[in-house]
């Protein structure tokens, strides 16, 4: 098993880094970068990257899904035919998505294979398969190992250590030439990181805070980039970063970056949603803004007894997390890496990476400083006793305090 480590001892240092959201020239990176440098190039300081073909080659998905550069119909079919999986069709917005239905694996493959056979006509829909969860499907399928760089992945690790909750940010995404994604942020304003098994897509990325630029007169962000029908105010765009991803390639996609993606080819991707010591802030950042908007909505009924609790109901089916699963996702980071500096014995990512010593002083660091936040946006907003609902937070705390002060890092 391999480490996955970064050179840095000083928490201060990486507390100075976050955010810095300069635009690099050269995003191209080679499969040979190490993890450090990713992390002090990307990760830190929030900026994407095209990673170049080599990684993906070994898994065993690169060599069943595709045959001749295209999809392998047949091969999909028969080992995912009766799965039942979310599709889109790119023709139809609903609300601000795409519409979208169950179907069987079988039934879509079908459909792409006639689509492709007539060369894409435009009297036939234009699905695209989105968001399967391929590994919960098929748990024993080793089908791709996840790359070094997307390692220390929070929120993957809390889901696979939960199996009960039924859920995790691991997709397969397979559609036509000419499918796509509307211009949206990644949920929670996670990181993305997707890996084309076969095909092309073109990827726009705009930094955050762009997307101000791109709203209508009531604010209203596009759903599609590329339509005319947009009252986009004559601003210059001149901050989007244009990407096209070839097979092989694996783009990064920094927390909070809005996107719209288009496959240019049949593509099949593997995509993750991912949250880390890095990007933690941001997801807390949008969590407050989250739960500020809901309270706004529903001002009027706040006279009533339960106002607090139905805000924070109304946080996790609006925004998929409320203030209470965020504290026990910090909760259960930290003591984890408590544990393992405890045992001497790394914590172990997708069964692949161990984290090294620096890192999980690193996760500890930011997670505890996350914490000790909503402790007291809890107490400011009057919520802390249905958010932490006894003393365990404060108690892990100051653990966590005694540990880092004994090993001399605070
Ligand atoms: O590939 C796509 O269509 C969308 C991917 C995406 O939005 C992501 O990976 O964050
Ligand atoms: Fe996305």
């Amino acid at each position: 098993m391999e480490v996955i480590e970064i050179d840095d001892k000083n928490p201060k240092k990486w507390d100075k880094c976050d955010n810095e959201c300069v635009i690099l020239n050269n995003r191209t990176v080679s499969s040979s970068l190490t993890y450090n440098d990713f992390f002090s190039e990307h990760l830190l300081p929030n900026l994407p990257c095209v990673i170049q073909s080599g990684i993906t080659n070994e898994w065993t998905c690169a060599q069943q899904w595709r045959i001749d550069g295209a999809p392998n119909f047949k091969c999909l079919k028969q080992l995912y035919g009766e799965s039942k999986v979310p599709v889109a069709n790119c023709g139809i917005k609903y609300y601000n998505a795409q519409l979208k239905e169950t179907m069987k694996i079988e039934k879509f493959v079908d459909y792409w294979q006639e689509y492709r056979n007539n060369n894409y006509p435009c009297e036939m829909p234009l699905l695209y398969l989105k968001d399967w969860h391929c590994l919960r499907d098929h748990p024993n399928a080793r089908i791709y190992k996840v790359p070094k760089y997307f390692g220390s992945d929070w929120l993957n690790e809390y889901y696979l250590a939960h199996p009960h909750l039924e859920d995790d940010y691991m997709f397969v995404y397979m559609g036509p030439k000419g499918s796509w994604t509307p211009l949206h942020v990644d949920v929670f304003a996670s990181y993305s990181w997707s890996a084309n098994i076969v095909g092309k897509k073109r990827w726009l990325l705009f930094p955050p805070g762009e997307e101000d630029n791109l709203c209508d007169a009531r604010g209203h962000l596009p759903y599609d980039i590329d339509s005319p029908d947009n009252n986009i105010p004559p601003k210059p765009l001149n901050k989007s970063l244009e990407i096209v991803q070839g097979p092989g390639e694996i783009v990064f996609v920094p927390s909070g970056w809005h996107h719209q993606v288009w496959n240019l080819e049949d593509t099949i991707s593997i995509n993750h949603n991912w949250i880390n010591g890095c990007n933690i802030w941001n997801i807390w950042r949008e969590l407050k803004k989250a739960l500020l908007a809901v309270m706004k909505e529903i001002e009027d009924c706040s006279n009533m007894d339960n106002w607090p609790s139905q805000c924070q109901l109304i946080l996790k089916a609006s925004h998929g997390m409320d203030y209470q699963q965020f504290s026990q996702f910090l909760c259960f980071i930290i003591e984890r890496r408590l544990e393992s500096l405890k045992t001497r014995k790394s914590c172990v990512s997708f069964d692949t990476w161990q984290l090294g010593i620096n890192h999980t002083i690193f996760d500890i660091h930011r997670a505890k400083s996350v914490l000790i936040s909503l402790t007291k946006d809890t107490k400011e907003k009057n919520i802390r006793d249905i958010v932490l609902i006894d003393g365990k937070v404060e108690q892990l705390i100051q653990r966590v305090e005694a540990t880092l002060k004994c090993m001399k890092i605070i």
